[in-house]
């Protein structure tokens, strides 16, 4: 089995620097080479680039970089689509969380061109559902779900040929959530499991459902695991800490079971901002987070009760 590595050094979708280091910082920590250990073949493609960018207007004052975030994503999309038909699983190292926009959108394409339903996993203390418009911050790493599902009010984007059905969406870890977000994300019928939700039931459960679902339907899943669905005690290197995040444990037993349904085919890891880390921890917890869903494990199962028949 190969994966492919493709670096995205995205930070104009945030108005912090230092996502542009996170895909080095992932590198650093070994995840090529933790990979490799576990049977796969790795290839690493290095970073993409966009050329620069003449701004462009738009009617929320507070919007920043959007001229960049539009290439990013009409990048991100081509290269999305053309290396999920070369690969059997492609890592996006981030970046920040407005590459998903590229990302999801790409393999959409590639989805409907093999006919299979794409599904998404979403790992985030935050639903990313504001538009253009909507957002207060301006930072567009705050957009993605809601351009992939193709909601109103990205005139400004690359237009979108496949639109992910909202209810294709599984989010867990969520416990952010900006007014004009939760109004239109209740409506759009995505999936949300909320920390609280976590705190009631634990992972487990919500996650073998969805799994159920991807599995029934053939589909594909993709996860997109930003670093801040993490408890910022564990994982501080991002720059929109939320207490109250995913235990080392929650995180790893989704990676885990991810892993043992066989059902991934993409993975994004995004809003890794390595100059907030402690000695590296954060990326090397990326890291180790990683290896469980490309399957380290402590001792052989006996049993695999997650696994396909
Ligand atoms: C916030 C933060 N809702 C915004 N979003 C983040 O700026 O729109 N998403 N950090 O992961
Ligand atoms: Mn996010
Ligand atoms: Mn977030």
């Amino acid at each position: 089995r190969t994966c492919t590595i493709l670096g995205a050094p995205v930070q104009t979708g945030t108005d912090q620097p230092g996502c542009v280091m996170g895909p080095a910082a992932l590198r650093t920590a070994g995840l090529p080479q933790a990979l490799t250990q576990l049977g796969w073949r790795v290839e690493d493609r290095g970073d993409l680039a966009i050329p620069a960018q003449t701004a462009l207007p738009h009617d929320n004052p507070a919007l920043h970089h959007l001229a960049e975030t539009r290439a990013w994503t009409e990048l991100l999309a081509a290269r999305a689509e053309s290396v999920a038909a070369e690969t059997d699983l492609p890592i996006f190292l981030g970046g920040d969380h407005s590459m998903s926009a590229g990302t999801i959108s790409g393999i959409s394409a590639h989805a409907a061109r093999i006919g299979r339903p794409l599904f998404v996993l979403w790992l985030d203390a935050h639903p990313d559902f504001h538009t253009p418009d909507t957002t207060e911050s301006g930072n567009l790493h705050g957009t993605p779900v809601a351009y992939v599902t193709g909601q109103p009010g990205f005139d400004a984007f690359p237009p979108l040929a496949h639109a992910l059905p909202a209810d294709r969406i599984c989010m867990m870890g969520i416990r952010s959530v900006d007014p004009a977000e939760r109004a239109r994300l209740g409506q759009a019928g995505v999936e949300v499991h909320d920390m609280r939700a976590i705190d009631e039931r634990g992972v487990l459960a919500p996650l073998s459902a969805f799994l159920d679902r991807v599995r029934a339907a053939d589909g594909l899943l993709h996860l997109s695991f930003d670093v801040d669905f993490l408890d910022p005690a564990i994982a501080p290197a991002v720059g929109t800490t939320v207490p109250g995040g995913a235990t080392f444990r929650e995180a790893h037993l989704i990676m885990e079971v991810l892993h043992d349904s066989g059902l991934v085919t993409s993975l994004d890891l995004v809003e890794l901002n390595p100059f907030l880390d402690e000695r590296g921890r954060t990326a090397t917890l990326l890291t180790d987070l990683t290896a469980s869903l490309f399957g380290r494990r402590v001792l052989d199962r006996p049993t695999r009760p997650h696994a396909q028949p």
